[in-house]
């Protein structure tokens, strides 16, 4: 059995100054980007000598909370009462800010401030790792890597295009970065210069990462003055069966009610999603509209779907 110290040493002898500079990826990478971007190789050859592999990266993807915790689990996490506090502050603080965005995008405020109290804990945490080592290892030595792979090179082409220095950036464990936790796709899609000082600063600019994450929503299809979400019971327990199946809007208000739904009043006939979420001893069923799916392409999970969008209603209680 090799103990850690020895592996430490080993990994210690054979890294220079990183852990890529031999990696069998590394060339191939290089010569993709300047074959599809024109990249200069010199760039990204001291960039990637200088990155990490870090295996906490590798042991944290691995357990991600959308899938291993249970509603009511998740829930707490995110519905503590000095998050619900700290937004309602968040809110007073940029409420300038905030009435400008939501005239602008037509995103609630108090979504786009839940969005970021549970990714950031408005602004908090935006995270500790280099971005360079966590998408290198992710894109690189990850099993399911296409995706990080993918980013990696979004993030070259982010820094390049937005004159960012690659090795000071800092983020999640998955490359995320700054309020909103925006990989760097969704930086080059949607990250906003909302104060006009030409930079698209999201990790200490406010009004850049709250514009972001407003027109983040805007793209996707955030419908203004519609309803995100209503709770409903059964008159039917085979309709249990339809809950959960996908994240997508499938089915008509007249084929949830054939299936056993007891429809909410007042609400105007729209698609819906039904899903369950788990309490200890019980459990309850949300129809979910075209808001709420716009939710989850911020992170494709019911759970997170949901958590933000009772945080929402908290913060202007
Ligand atoms: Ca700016």
């Amino acid at each position: 059995m090799v103990s850690l110290s020895a592996l430490a040493l080993f990994s210690g002898l054979f890294a220079s100054n990183g852990d890529y500079n031999d990696h069998p990826k590394l060339e191939p990478f290089i010569q993709e980007m300047v074959q599809e971007h024109q990249y200069d190789p010199k760039v990204l050859r001291d960039v990637l000598s200088q990155a990490v592999r870090k295996d906490s990266i590798l042991e944290a993807i691995a357990r991600p909370a959308e899938r291993t915790k249970a509603w009511y689990e998740y829930r707490a996490i995110f519905l503590k009462e000095k998050r619900i506090k700290e937004g309602k502050e968040f809110l007073i603080e940029y409420k300038a800010i905030f009435d400008d965005v939501e005239a602008k995008y037509g995103v609630p405020r108090e979504v786009i401030a839940a969005i970021i109290g549970v990714e950031t804990f408005y602004g908090r945490n935006t995270g500790s790792y280099r971005v360079i080592d966590a998408l290198a290892t992710l894109g690189f030595d990850y099993p399911k890597r296409s995706l990080f792979y993918r980013e990696l090179k979004n993030y070259f082409l982010m820094v390049r295009d937005n004159n960012l220095q690659p090795l000071d950036i800092k983020g999640s464990y998955a490359g995320a970065m700054g309020l909103g936790q925006f990989i760097p796709s969704s930086y080059i899609s949607y990250a906003v210069d909302y104060d006009g000082d030409g930079k698209k600063d999201l990790w200490t600019n406010r009004g850049d990462a709250i514009a972001s994450v407003a027109y983040y929503f805007k793209r996707y299809g955030w419908k203004k003055g519609q309803p995100v979400a209503d709770r409903v019971t059964l008159n039917n327990t085979d309709a249990d069966k339809y809950a959960n199946e996908t994240l997508s809007l499938k089915g008509s208000f007249k084929q949830w009610k054939e299936r056993g739904v007891n429809l909410p009043k007042n609400r105007k006939e729209q698609p819906a999603a039904l899903f369950r979420y788990k309490y200890e001893d019980s459990q309850e069923y949300w129809l979910a509209y075209k808001n709420f799916y716009v939710i989850t392409r911020y992170n494709h999970s019911r759970l997170y779907a949901r958590a933000v969008y009772e945080l929402s209603q908290e913060l202007v209680k």
